[in-house]
């Protein structure tokens, strides 16, 4: 897929008529891969799940996830977005779309499709006609700090996820202060600490999703 095609897309805010995306960003190796890998293991008994990995050099994200075994080959494809990751899920999402439009004509009845960023910086942010729903993933080895400074994910996702607390006596990280900092961050919006390898914290996330898709296409109904 190049980065320059007439590809048109009519933006609709999502109402239960096609699959819900779900964008997940968050810095370079902080656990997108590994939460898509468990938010779809725990999800994919109800739900029909697509997978969208970008990926700034390789599609490797896209042969992990394949290798898992954790959803049919054809449920997930990879999308390489050279330089600027950011762009291809903010500013220029057309490569994005085209994966959308791949799965939902591969898959029947598809019900969520999730968006992984390139590991980018803690700008990044997914343009709202892309994602319907923003996760964003930070890691308690980055410090903790990271939730005081700020930026959009931090402010401004649907849910926050802090991984691998399993690493915080490692790093030497207090949870606690961490968990204030974020309150404060956040106001009233969802964070979630995990380690989603032992599976700590994912099914809260994931009975988010389905209350946050179930919500929606009642409202829809109405
Ligand atoms: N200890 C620990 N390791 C974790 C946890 N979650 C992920 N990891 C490991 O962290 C590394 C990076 O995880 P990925 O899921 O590949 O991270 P990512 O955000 O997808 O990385 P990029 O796509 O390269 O930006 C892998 O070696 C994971 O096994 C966790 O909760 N605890
Ligand atoms: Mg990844």
């Amino acid at each position: 897929m190049g980065h320059h095609h007439n590809f048109s897309w009519s933006y609709r805010k999502f109402k239960g008529d096609r699959p819900m995306r779900i964008g997940i960003g968050g810095p370079v190796g902080s656990g997108k891969t590994a939460l898509v890998r468990a938010l779809s293991e725990v999800l994919r008994d109800k739900y029909k799940i697509g997978v969208i990995t970008n990926d700034i050099y390789t599609k490797e994200d896209e042969q992990i996830l394949k290798k898992s075994g954790v959803l049919p080959s054809h449920h997930i494809i990879g999308v390489e977005t050279g330089g600027c990751p950011h762009t291809a899920i903010r500013e220029d999402v057309s490569m994005n779309f085209e994966a959308v439009e791949e799965l939902t004509e591969a898959i029947p009845d598809l019900h969520l499709i999730f968006i992984e960023s390139g590991g980018d910086n803690l700008a990044a942010a997914f343009s709202p006609e892309l994602a319907d729903v923003f996760l964003y993933i930070i890691d308690v080895a980055q410090g903790d700090d990271i939730p005081r400074k700020g930026g959009p994910g931090i402010k401004q996702s649907d849910v926050l996820i802090v991984n691998k607390v399993d690493l915080a006596p490692h790093v030497r990280v207090n949870l606690n202060t961490m968990k204030e900092d974020c309150r404060k961050q956040r106001e009233n919006k969802l964070t979630v600490f995990t380690n989603v390898l032992s599976g700590e914290g994912v099914t809260e996330i994931a009975e988010w999703l389905a209350k946050e898709y179930q919500g929606r296409r009642e409202e829809a109904k109405r």
